[in-house]
């Protein structure tokens, strides 16, 4: 059943996605039968009046006693849900968004009006030197390679767009002034899309850029490309 119902969702590729769906359908699930609950005890006077012709509804004010047990009792079932979220939810999102692991590969992703940027470590391996190379062209592929930890330093240059992979079950506001690090680790080689989830202006759905996951032999050699086209630019 669960199976099934996951399945309405695109492809989950990273080694989280399956945490996160779980936890979404806890939650649809849970907020389903409240709701269900909830309309029960709304709808049901209202038709039982309708045929029975009962007199007039009472007014209570909620102040007895017995009344208000009543209100306590509906509000300590709210509380709980809640918390039982929380409780759930917890590991999941500690796990995404505190418990950055090592990177095997470091990347930083900027929003621009309207353009997703990559910038690359250099030869030397390392983020933010001077041989970084900035990948800064429409619709172009962030690449990356399969199952190692990518650690992305989410950035915006100008508002506030917001990083959405949904294969990966991974979506972050990028937020100007701030570096936001999310990290990921995708199982299966593909293209999938790269999409900025917060309308960010007029052009915002120009904001379509791929992530391309592929083998450690296929992502050197990428950059290893983009090295010599940053070397053929400068001259
Ligand atoms: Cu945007």
């Amino acid at each position: 059943m669960m199976k099934y119902l996951i399945s309405i969702f695109p492809k989950g590729i990273s080694t989280y996605s399956e945490e996160m769906d779980n936890l979404f359908w806890f939650i649809t699930i849970l907020v389903s039968i409240a709701f269900v609950i909830s309309l029960y005890i709304l709808l049901r006077p209202l038709v039982l009046n309708h045929y029975k012709k009962v007199s007039k509804a009472a007014y209570f004010t909620g102040e007895d006693k017995k009344h208000f047990r009543w209100i306590v009792i509906a509000m300590a079932l709210l509380a709980a849900s809640d918390f039982a979220i929380l409780l759930v939810e917890h590991p999941t999102w500690a796990k995404i968004e505190q418990e950055i692991p090592n990177p095997d590969f470091h990347v930083a992703v900027i929003g621009r009006q309207w353009n997703w940027i990559f910038q690359y470590p250099g030869e030397d391996g390392k983020l933010y030197t001077a041989d970084d190379v900035v990948v800064d062209e429409q619709n172009s592929e962030l690449h990356v390679p399969v199952n190692k930890n990518v650690v992305v330093d989410l950035k915006a240059k100008d508002v506030v767009h917001s990083f959405f992979i949904p294969e990966l079950r991974l979506k972050q506001d990028n937020v100007p002034g701030r570096t936001i690090k999310r990290w990921f680790n995708a199982t299966v080689e593909g293209k999938y899309d790269l999409a900025c989830a917060e309308i960010c202006g007029v052009l915002h759905t120009n904001m379509r850029n791929f992530l391309v996951v592929e083998s450690q032999e296929k992502n050197d050699l990428y950059l290893k490309n983009l090295y010599e086209k940053k070397v053929t630019n400068k001259q």
